[in-house]
């Protein structure tokens, strides 16, 4: 009986163990919004996601637009050009940077206007971690206006 009882914490590590395994994280960080003038069409979102463990972004939901989308960029022949993305690769511990020029969320028809020192609630669903909600702030930044490259 002595020796079935010391077995029990051992199991119970064990099973921890496996849990942290099979239930990746991701971290969210450094997201923020780009500022658009009343009426645009479409924004802009950048994010950094971190895996703990492969996986992927396979959805991203806004109650501040009519729908969000995760899209690529690429340079065509001088054009920009965006691709809606079904899903985007979180590969183990590495970084994935979604940034103005490169892979980036667009938030379709916002329903207020995209106001620099405002927020924008985003909500990432992952192929195997957790739901993550935040608050992204709207930022006034130069460059690239979207809805231009969208040719909206
Ligand atoms: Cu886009």
């Amino acid at each position: 009986m002595k020796a079935l009882l010391a077995l029990i914490p051992l199991a119970l590590v064990a099973a921890c163990d496996r849990a942290a395994q099979t239930a990746p994280t991701v971290t969210v960080a450094d997201a923020w919004c780009r500022a658009a003038p009343a009426g645009a069409p479409t924004g802009g979102c950048y994010v950094t996601l971190t895996a703990s463990a492969d996986d992927k972004l396979i959805a991203v939901e806004t109650m501040a637009a009519e729908r969000a989308e995760i899209h690529s960029m690429d340079m065509t022949d001088g054009v920009m050009r965006m691709r809606k993305l079904d899903d985007l690769a979180l590969p183990a511990g590495k970084a994935v940077m979604l940034s103005p020029g490169a892979e980036h969320l667009m938030i379709i028809a916002p329903k207020a206007t995209l106001a620099d020192g405002g927020v924008v609630p985003l909500t990432f669903k992952f192929a195997k971690a957790p739901v993550q909600s935040i608050e992204a702030p709207i930022r006034a930044a130069g460059g690239m206006d979207h809805s231009m490259a969208h040719g909206q």
